[in-house]
């Protein structure tokens, strides 16, 4: 298998204990998490060999990330050290009726003052088959946004596949270039994208069709047309159920449409990075399975799982997903 190559910034992400909430916290809670990178350690996980690409400062927190990821099989060697700050987040998390809170401190972080030349993206991909990206990594900055394009073009002139998760957080777009200018040029280099209905209006202008029978296939249709490079559009629907049962399902659109059986999520112990274990699972899905069909109900399973482990990284093994796919919800691994 060929290495999967993800890019974008690693934050550390501080929360309070159990439910507390950040007013009586007298402790944080240390762990690591960063879109892109928490796809990488999922691909991992799953037996791919990953590597994600970012930027950290030169010290020791920047170290302690790189370190966080490689226990988790990520190569980290095309990192570069350079710029002031290692980003952080913190989470408070909510507990039932109560929703969970994030507090961003990533402003000047050492990501969002990268420099693009520090990047050698033909040397980096040469030996690699997937390049994965998020809309996350465009919203940071203008030089993030310009190292994002070039390691497409890289991708695209070396024959990579290439994804991205859209991702549109509008409040991280604040360096005064708009989502709606930028996307769609980084879009029109990806083979498939996860992009949900609420953003493929927000970013490109495309709703589904007035009486359109299945909604997301719509709106697929009219992506793939916008987007002539682009094959398969993704992306997951979910339900609650009660304060800790939720279920989630896939969809997929590569002129065909195809979605999932909803899969139950319980109990919901750490949401953050459900949409990455998705991602990560539909990579491996797709190298792994004959149809997308497949790969597609795999990554909702990772993804449901992810929601029952603290942390931003889905910690799943192939046996495990597949144990749950085959309907065996106990937990018990025969
Ligand atoms: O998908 C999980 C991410 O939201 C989390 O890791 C934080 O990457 C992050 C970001 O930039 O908000």
């Amino acid at each position: 298998l060929l290495p999967v190559v993800t890019f974008g910034e690693i934050m550390m992400r501080l929360s309070p204990p159990q439910h507390q909430r950040f007013g009586q916290a007298t402790g944080l809670e240390i762990t690591y998490g960063g879109g892109e990178a928490n796809v990488a350690a999922a691909v991992a996980g799953l037996g791919v060999p990953a590597a994600h690409v970012t930027c950290f400062p030169d010290n020791d927190l920047g170290r302690a990330a790189a370190t966080f990821f490689g226990r988790y099989g990520v190569r980290m060697d095309h990192a570069v050290y350079q710029g002031d700050r290692l980003g952080l987040y913190f989470l408070e998390t909510g507990a039932a009726m109560r929703a969970s809170k994030v507090v961003y401190d990533r402003a000047h972080s050492a990501f969002a003052q990268l420099d693009p030349a520090a990047f050698n993206w033909d040397e980096i991909l040469k030996d690699a088959g997937w390049l994965h990206w998020t809309g996350i990594t465009a919203a940071i900055s203008a030089p993030a946004a310009e190292a994002t394009r070039q390691a497409i073009a890289a991708a695209r002139r070396l024959g990579l596949t290439v994804s991205a998760d859209v991702n549109y957080r509008r409040n991280l777009w604040q360096y005064g270039e708009l989502a709606q200018d930028v996307m769609p040029e980084l879009v029109a280099g990806c083979d498939v994208i996860v992009c949900s209905e609420h953003d493929a209006d927000d970013l490109f202008g495309v709703r589904a069709a007035p009486g359109a029978e299945v909604s997301f296939a719509s709106v697929g249709e009219q992506l793939l047309a916008r987007f002539p490079q682009l094959r398969q559009v993704i992306s997951t629907r979910r339900q609650t159920q009660s304060a800790s049962h939720e279920r989630i399902k896939g969809m997929f659109f590569d002129g065909t449409y195809y979605e999932t059986p909803y899969v139950d999520i319980t109990p919901v112990v750490d949401r953050i990075g459900g949409g990455d274990a998705f991602l990560g699972g539909f990579i491996y899905g797709s190298l792994a399975y004959a149809t997308p069909l497949e790969a597609l109900r795999f990554a909702v399973t990772a993804s449901a799982l992810k929601h029952t482990i603290p942390g931003d990284v889905n910690l799943v093994t192939v046996a495990e997903v597949e144990h749950v796919m085959q309907g065996n919800t106990t937990g018990r691994l025969v």
